[in-house]
């Protein structure tokens, strides 16, 4: 494989500019990616390795509008912030740009031409729901209704993110615009639709045929949709967000997210190449590039089946060698949730643990979820850095490099005659590297970066068999050898510890005084020169306390957000119509919380004993989490009476309490202007 490629062009996930990144996103995507194009560089090859926001889709539209912005600025927004976390954790893009940008217009734009004018897609005129009031189309995710399959009320157009099944918005039952809370109607518009059952043979072949060596979950996924009948897929939409529909008849329409996307990475590359003197074209149409799309499980189909199916339809471009997508990064036993606020954000991870970006990087590797899901817990996070990072490698490195300076004044000692301990590590030095790369190759980057630790493991052995500190007195000239050894385990740690520990790495070199070495120069004994000078070395790694990461699970649990279902891209819809009498029905009055009380086994519910002026009466409410009993005690309160009563936790419950709830789950009790008589009734 090795002499086959010229060059490399690497593509990671584009992110939405919706929303901050957090760790899930690094462990999937962008850690391995950037693992993978660090080590290649470091082999010499020709690497490009692009990103960028991907501005567009509806989540966008939905932030803005919720937030009274343009599309643009939220865009801008997260642009930054994204960037900057990226930067911040060592992420070595060459390009991170972005799809609202005019070159990725332009590209976007003649893709779609271009495809028109191979005659390539079907047109089709369909029925979608309109906003008679709004004056819109409907994206799929701004209708609301009850999902089909299992009776949600709150189902999304798309999805159902109560049982997860995918739907369609004409399956939903009651739907509703969420734009306005009209009842939506349905409306004849076209779209360009691409046939992506016409490429099912060709698909075949080229993946299932030409690509069994994709990771198992990928040519998994993709031998599913191929089996079960791929159908014509619309890549347009009726938005204003997005790249016009560059023809005739299109007024209105923009072209799909998804269609854009990931010529997005065309686009970035095309920048580079401009900023940098380089022919774009060699990255993307070169049969001697190889092309490799780093992404998350849920991306699989797009990067798959439909970008290579727009690719080969246009001809020319080169396809994806592999695909190699992870599944997903829990948090803590639970699915990492955006809405829920349940993640680790990158941004608030350095506030709290500055400096420590390698540790990040080491942990979310070493857990990498490559085979299955995975968990990142803090305990573990802890664990590994202060067993492996600490008490292996920073406490290898360490030892040599003070002893280093105690017995030489930091000059590298002469080699004397080898015994069989250091021949076995020489042995062991020279097929290290490979060992390594043999994994990276395979995109095992967990196996990868198991190995790479071995090199520390290797050298703590090492010292703790020779005893360098004891022999000092007795056989001075053995301590050189040992000592000259045990410095090149360092140099080799330094060289290909690189990809997966950049800032550690690039500390070491200043310790050992070293200039850059290549991946080729790694497994060698002489990396390091007699008498050479190396540096007084700081500590590398430094342990983590308990409370440090009681405070994180403590935060992690304090500012979850409960029972949220994707509350923050919600507009909240306005309720179905009820009529006068509907409404007169409500009993709702003024009382008086009497007596309030925790209930055991519950962290969310209060007991409470409210006058109501017309009876005392028992109302158990979910406000524990804002509010102790001593708090609400006293409190004038707004009851509606005649709810039917029902038991909670065993106790009967008889009437609700009215609170409002912000958009972050918070609570607040709705109550009269000033004191009233208990009893006095509201309406
Ligand atoms: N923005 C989806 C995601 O972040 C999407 C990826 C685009 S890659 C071309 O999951
Ligand atoms: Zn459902």
């Amino acid at each position: 494989m090795r002499n086959k490629y010229k060059r490399y062009t690497i593509t990671s996930a584009l992110p939405y500019a919706n929303g901050p990144i957090h760790i899930g996103h690094l462990a999937g995507v962008y850690v391995p990616a950037d693992i993978y194009a660090r080590y290649l560089r470091l082999k010499g090859e020709d690497v490009v390795f692009v990103c960028g926001s991907d501005e567009h889709g509806v989540p966008i539209t939905i932030r803005a509008k919720k937030e009274g912005k343009t599309p643009q600025q939220i865009a801008d927004t997260y642009n930054a912030l994204i960037k900057k976390s990226f930067e911040d954790f060592g992420i070595s893009f060459d390009i991170y740009s972005r799809t609202s940008n005019k070159t990725h217009y332009e590209t976007a734009s003649d893709f779609f031409l271009r495809l028109h004018e191979k005659n390539a897609f079907k047109v089709i005129e369909s029925e979608q729901y309109y906003d008679e009031e709004q004056k819109e189309f409907l994206a799929d995710r701004y209708i609301k209704g009850t999902c089909p399959k299992c009776g949600f009320p709150d189902a999304y157009g798309d999805q159902c993110e109560n049982c997860g099944s995918t739907l369609s918005p004409a399956e939903l039952i009651d739907p509703q615009s969420m734009l306005s809370g009209s009842k939506p109607v349905l409306k004849k518009t076209k779209h360009w639709y691409l046939p992506l059952d016409e490429y099912e043979p060709w698909l075949r072949q080229w993946i299932l045929n030409g690509h069994k060596e994709w990771k198992p979950n990928v040519y998994g996924q993709c031998k599913s949709w191929i089996d079960q009948g791929l159908q014509p897929r619309a890549v347009t939409r009726d938005l204003d967000w997005g790249v016009p529909v560059p023809v005739e008849g299109a007024q209105g329409k923009v072209l799909y997210v998804w269609f854009d996307a990931p010529i997005g990475y065309i686009s970035a590359t095309k920048e580079w190449a401009e900023k940098t003197g380089n022919d774009w074209e060699l990255y993307w149409k070169d049969e001697e590039t190889r092309l490799i799309h780093f992404i998350g499980k849920d991306n699989i189909v797009f990067h798959c089946i439909i970008f290579p199916s727009m690719l080969h339809e246009y001809g020319e471009f080169i396809l994806p060698d592999n695909v190699p997508a992870n599944e997903f990064l829990n948090l803590e036993g639970d699915k990492i949730s955006t809405s829920r606020n349940w993640a680790v954000w990158l941004h608030e991870y350095l506030e709290d643990f500055p400096g420590k970006e390698d540790v990040l990087r080491y942990t979310l590797c070493a857990n990498a979820p490559e085979t299955k899901d995975n968990d990142f817990t803090w305990k573990d996070f802890q664990a590994k850095n202060n067993n492996e990072l600490v008490a292996i490698l920073g406490n290898f490195v360490n030892r040599v490099l003070v002893l280093l300076n105690k017995y030489y004044g930091g000059e590298i000692p002469e080699r004397g005659e080898l015994y069989d301990l250091d021949k076995e590590l020489i042995a062991y030095l020279e097929k290290a590297p490979e060992i390594i790369e043999n994994s990276l190759d395979q995109f095992k980057f967990r196996e990868a970066l198991a190995n790479f630790l071995e090199l520390a493991r290797a050298g703590n052995k090492y010292l703790a068999e020779t005893e360098p500190w004891k022999l000092i007195k007795t056989n001075p000239g053995r301590v050189k050898t040992i000592m000259n050894m045990a410095a090149q385990v360092v140099a080799n740690i330094t060289v290909v510890g690189e990809p997966f520990l950049p800032f550690t790495s690039s500390k070491l070199y200043d310790f050992l005084n070293l200039g850059k070495l290549s991946w080729q120069d790694a497994g060698s004994v002489d990396l390091l020169a007699v008498g050479h000078k190396v540096n007084k070395p700081e500590l590398l790694f430094t342990k983590i306390e308990d409370d440090e990461i009681e405070r994180q699970i403590k935060k992690l649990k304090s500012t979850a957000l409960e029972n949220n279902t994707g509350k923050e891209n919600e507009i909240a819809a306005v309720k179905e119509t009820i009529s006068y009498d509907e409404f007169m029905k409500m009993d709702i009055r003024i009382g008086t919380v009497l007596e309030a009380e925790k209930i055991k086994k519950s962290n969310k519910l209060l007991k409470m004993l409210v006058d109501t002026g017309i009876d005392k009466r028992t109302i158990v409410s979910g406000i524990a989490k804002y509010f102790e009993p001593e708090d609400v005690i006293g409190k004038q309160v707004t009851v509606l009476l005649n709810l039917a009563s029902r038991k909670i936790m065993g106790i009967e419950s008889q009437g609700r309490i009215l609170l409002a709830e912000d958009k972050d789950g918070k609570l607040i009790f709705v109550v009269p202007e000033e004191g009233i008589d208990n009893g006095s009734m509201v309406s």
